[in-house]
């Protein structure tokens, strides 16, 4: 079975790094996406960010086609965007929604999650470290072939 895994990361998120350090860590988004690949230990991932919400949609689409796990960090989508939890809907394979804050922590705005009901697991406040730790979990779901590297 393909294993090729979709990491997809909303808005702002490609400022990652440059503000607000006391939350969100000094870990930039390449440096997460290293160690995303070095996780999956050679399998496919496809690692993208956008600000544009009709894009992280049609990423979706393109799992639906070509993927068998999704992680999702919607970042504000999460709160607004019943495009996204529709087009999370139609994925067949499991999705992690991933926060690096703890959501919950937060002002009341960040309680609702959009994505929340749709997603097979959420992981919020593990810091940058929380996405290396899904796409290990996301492996263990899709029951990944263990890799040959
Ligand atoms: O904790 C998370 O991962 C969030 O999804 C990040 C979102 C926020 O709206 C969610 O409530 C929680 C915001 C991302 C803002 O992007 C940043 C850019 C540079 C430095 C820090 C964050």
């Amino acid at each position: 079975m393909s294993a090729s895994i979709y990491i997809l990361n909303g808005p702002n998120l490609n400022r990652l790094g440059t503000r607000e350090p006391e939350i969100y860590g000094r870990t930039t988004l390449t440096e997460v996406e290293a160690a995303c690949r070095e996780a999956a230990a050679g399998r496919t991932v496809v690692f993208r960010q956008s600000n544009r919400e009709y894009e992280i949609i049609e990423w979706v689409h393109e799992a639906i086609d070509e993927g068998s796990g999704i992680i999702i960090n919607p970042a504000a989508f999460t709160f607004t965007s019943m495009a996204i939890m529709d087009a999370l809907k139609m994925f067949q394979g499991p999705i992690i929604e991933l926060h690096i804050s703890n959501i919950h922590k937060r002002e009341p705005i960040y309680h609702k999650s959009y994505v929340s009901p749709v997603a097979t697991a959420v992981i919020a406040g593990l810091g940058t470290s929380g996405y290396a730790i899904a796409v290990r979990a996301l492996l263990d779901m899709i029951g990944a072939a263990p890799s040959k590297t």
